[in-house]
């Protein structure tokens, strides 16, 4: 019993260590826009955008919330160890995505939430 109790509160650590649902910054325009220098020149290095991919097993998909679920595999780029949690995408992402599907997926990280930019099959 005592046993039990300490992995769930192990494990809702690890899930809230980086599947935080941070504010809902409009990310889209200015990550993919050449423009977006003022951004990047005032960026510190908690606020800095980091490029990163991952691979993982579907779990959910949120179409309402704009969100996948993946069960990741580390993604050594932004220190993040394997884990289940839910990334912002858009509607072309969205529209992929399958639970169960095993897929590779480009990453846009801010702070400690990360929004899919794209997915492919795995
Ligand atoms: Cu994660």
């Amino acid at each position: 019993m005592i046993r039990t109790l300490i992995s769930l509160a192990g494990g809702a650590l690890v899930l809230a260590s980086c599947g935080q649902q941070a504010d809902p910054a409009p990310g889209e325009a200015a990550v993919e826009s050449p423009s977006a220098a003022p951004e990047a020149a005032a960026a510190s290095s908690a606020a800095a955008a980091k490029t990163a991919y991952g691979a993982g097993v579907i779990t959910a998909v949120d179409p309402a919330a704009g969100t996948v679920t993946i069960n990741h595999e580390p993604i050594k780029a932004v220190n993040w160890p394997a884990m289940t949690m839910s990334f912002k995408a858009g509607p072309a992402v969205i529209r992929e995505a399958a639970i169960g599907d095993r897929v590779q997926f480009d990453l846009t990280v801010r702070g400690g939430t990360g929004e899919i930019t794209a997915i492919y099959p795995h």
